[in-house]
C-alpha cells in the first residue's frame, strides 16, 4: 500500500498511510429539532467539528446542503451563509484538511478561501462548468464521485463508475490539476440498486486500480438498512462499520463516516491486518 503526503493551501498535508482515513461528516444544515437561529447551528456544528476531530478524524467534511434522494435544493448564497463562518472556525482550530461538499463552483470558491483545501464534489466535476478551474486556481485537492439521476439495474455499474470517474480525471486535467490531488469514489447510493452499490463495494480494485486512492462512503445508507432490518439510519453503525471494513480491505484508502471514533479503532485494526498478512 503505498503512501504519499499531499501538500494542500494553508500549509495542510494530505497523508495517505497504511490506516485507512477517515473523513467526518459534518452537515450544516437546519436541525428540525431545534428551534434555534443561525447562530446555534454554527455553534453545534463548530463544536461537533471539534469532537470530531479530537476523536482521531483525519480530515472534516462539510456541507451545507443534503445531497441524498429527494433533497431539497438550496441556493449558492444560503449554503456559504451555512458553511463560511464554520469552517473559518475550525480552520482556526484544527490542523487537519477540512474538505467542502459541494456541487457549486462558487460555494466551493467561498468554502477554499474561508480555510478548506480539498473539494468534495458529487457531481464529479461533470455538474458545474467552473468547479475543475476554481480547484485549480487554489491549488486544492479534489474528491471526483460518481453520480447518475436515475437506477438502472441492465448497466454493468463496474464499467459505467470507471467511464464516469475517467471523464472527470480528463477534466481535472484539462484544469491542469495534477492526478495526485484526485481521491475517487463510487458514490454508494446515487443512482444505483442495492445490488449496484454492493458490487461497488466488492470491485473497489477495479477503481483503484485508475490510479488514484479511493474513497467509500456507505455511513448509515439505505444499503446498510436493506441489509440489516434497520429502518432508522441512526441504527446503522454496526452494519456501517462492517460494511466500511470490507471496502477498507478491498483497497478503499479514506472512509467517509457520521461516527468518528469507531472507524478510528476499525481502520487501526484494518491496519494492522492487512500489516501482518504482508510480514
Ligand atoms: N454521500 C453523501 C454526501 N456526500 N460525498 C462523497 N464523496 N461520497 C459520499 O458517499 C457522499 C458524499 C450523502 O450522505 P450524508 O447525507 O449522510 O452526508
Amino acid at each position: 500500500m503505498t503512501n504519499s503526503s499531499v501538500p494542500l493551501p494553508g500549509g495542510r498535508v494530505l497523508r495517505l498511510a497504511a490506516r485507512p482515513l477517515v473523513m467526518g461528516v459534518l452537515n450544516v444544515t437546519p436541525d428540525s429539532f431545534s428551534d434555534g437561529g443561525r447562530h446555534d447551528e454554527g455553534a453545534r456544528a463548530v463544536a461537533h467539528g471539534l469532537q470530531m476531530a479530537a476523536e482521531g478524524a483525519d480530515i472534516l467534511d462539510i456541507g451545507g446542503e443534503s445531497t441524498r434522494p429527494g433533497y431539497t435544493p438550496v441556493s449558492a448564497e444560503d449554503e456559504i451563509a451555512r458553511v463560511e463562518p464554520v469552517i473559518r472556525a475550525l480552520a482556526a482550530q484544527v490542523s487537519i484538511p477540512i474538505s467542502i461538499d459541494t456541487m457549486k463552483a462558487k460555494v466551493a470558491a467561498r468554502a477554499l478561501a474561508a480555510g478548506a483545501s480539498i473539494v468534495n464534489d458529487v457531481w464529479g466535476f461533470q455538474r458545474d462548468p467552473d468547479m475543475a478551474r476554481v480547484v485549480a486556481d487554489h491549488g486544492a485537492a479534489a474528491v471526483l464521485m460518481h453520480n447518475r439521476e436515475s437506477e438502472d439495474a441492465s448497466l454493468d455499474i463496474v464499467q459505467e463508475v470507471r467511464a464516469f470517474l475517467l471523464r472527470s480525471m480528463e477534466i481535472a486535467q484539462a484544469a491542469r490539476i495534477s492526478l495526485d490531488r484526485l481521491i475517487l469514489d463510487p458514490g454508494i447510493g446515487f443512482g444505483k440498486t442495492p445490488e449496484q452499490n454492493m458490487t461497488l463495494v466488492r470491485e473497489i480494485g477495479a477503481l483503484a486500480a485508475l490510479g488514484c486512492p479511493v474513497l467509500l462512503g456507505a455511513s448509515r445508507k439505505r444499503i446498510v438498512g436493506a441489509v440489516t432490518g434497520r429502518a432508522d439510519p441512526r441504527d446503522r453503525l454496526a452494519g456501517t462499520l462492517a460494511l466500511h471494513t470490507l471496502g477498507a480491505l478491498q483497497g478503499a484508502r479514506i472512509i467517509r463516516a457520521h461516527d468518528v471514533a469507531p472507524h478510528v479503532d476499525a481502520m487501526k485494526m484494518v491496519a494492522a491486518f492487512t500489516a501482518q498478512g504482508r510480514a
